[in-house]
């Protein structure tokens, strides 16, 4: 007898399959905060990790594992063969190249599509009734691309979206009031990316609408600059990647934060990227960011906010450039 078959007297087998299996396809950066947030949230403690670089994904895995006496016994796993993945409920694709300084997401979009192609067969092989969660740029069209390979329904393939975006806006807007940002409630939807629209007739606190405090509140003629909070969104991730180089923590947290939605039911209302056909007379068949209910099966329900006719007319422009550069897109 061994050791182990002394000191452990079996009684039943132990089950191996936690029921919140995550993959994340891509440990560079971004699939590495995904990861991490998810382990030490607590939102699963079931992590499969792929990507094409051997050495870096052992090592990554390595790295996680020796942490896993604190975060409750974690089982990560790692291969380059999607066979690990199997039976997960989120898969996660962060795979892909990223922007360099002063490249737009949009720039990206070939290569990434490509990869795309590689991917999303395998993962929808070994997991059929998992939610895809893309988080690769430019996300909006890359989720779409994602949703025509996968062949699942548009309620399991959601896009991180503005999810990001709404965060960065609530803590700038934190910033301004001196509250906690959970208690500015802003909303960034669209693009995520330089067309993303600002939701400026909605942002209140406890109730509150700025607008009603301030009307000019977002436009040029607001002498308080509010306009710059909307500006500083969409040049965040340029100037967080002219200073160190990528993004990774706020999407990492960003992303746990949808992981969790879905893995617990909570039913909560995030900016996600999704089919916006047909809402707000937008006419294309593209994925764009509005507000929408998450649950165990996806997206449940869109919140279609009161917008008014410019930021109406500004989503419709983003659904139209949208259009556009999947047209350049080849499959
Ligand atoms: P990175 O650090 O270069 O990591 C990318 C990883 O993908 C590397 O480890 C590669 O080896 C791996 N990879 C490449 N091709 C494949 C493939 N075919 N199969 C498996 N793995 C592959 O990039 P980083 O992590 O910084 O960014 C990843 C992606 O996320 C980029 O497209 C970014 O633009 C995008 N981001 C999206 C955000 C969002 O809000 N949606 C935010 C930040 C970055």
């Amino acid at each position: 007898f061994s050791t182990k078959d002394t000191l452990l007297t079996s009684v039943q087998s132990p089950i191996e399959n936690s029921g919140n299996k995550v993959t994340v396809v891509g440990v560079g950066a971004v699939g590495m905060a995904c990861a991490f947030s998810i382990l030490t949230k607590g939102v699963s403690n079931d992590i499969a990790l792929v990507d094409c670089v051997a050495d870096k994904l052992q090592g990554e895995m390595l790295d996680l594992q020796h942490g896993s006496g604190f975060i409750e016994n974690a089982r990560i796993v790692a291969s380059t063969d999607y066979a690990v993945t199997a039976g997960s409920r989120i898969c996660i694709v962060t795979a892909g190249v990223r922007q360099r300084e002063g490249e737009s997401r949009l720039d990206l979009v070939q290569r990434n599509a490509d990869i795309m192609k590689q991917i999303i067969p395998q993962l929808v092989k070994y997991s059929p009734n998992a939610i895809l969660l893309i988080v690769s740029n430019p996300v909006d069209i890359l989720t779409h691309i994602a949703w025509k390979i996968s062949g699942l329904p548009k309620t399991r393939v959601i896009g991180s979206g503005t999810n990001l975006d709404s965060s960065r806006f609530r803590f700038l807007m934190s910033q301004k009031l001196g509250i906690a940002p959970t208690s500015c409630h802003g909303w960034i939807i669209g693009e995520h990316g330089d067309s993303s629209v600002a939701v400026w007739s909605g942002a209140n606190v406890a109730g509150v609408r700025l607008q009603a405090l301030n009307p000019s509140l977002g436009s040029k003629n607001d002498s308080e600059g509010w306009g710059e909070l909307h500006k500083k969104v969409v040049d965040g991730a340029y100037e967080v990647i002219k200073l160190k180089g990528y993004t990774s923590w706020a999407i990492g947290l960003s992303v746990s934060a949808l992981c969790k939605a879905i893995l617990k039911n909570t039913r909560t209302v995030h900016a996600v990227s999704v089919l916006v056909e047909g809402f707000h007379d937008v006419k294309e068949e593209v994925f764009l960011s509005l507000p929408a209910v998450l649950g165990e099966n996806g997206l449940t329900d869109v919140i279609i906010q009161p917008l008014e006719d410019s930021e109406k007319a500004k989503l419709q422009k983003s659904a139209q450039i949208m259009s556009e550069v999947l047209k350049g897109v080849k499959l």
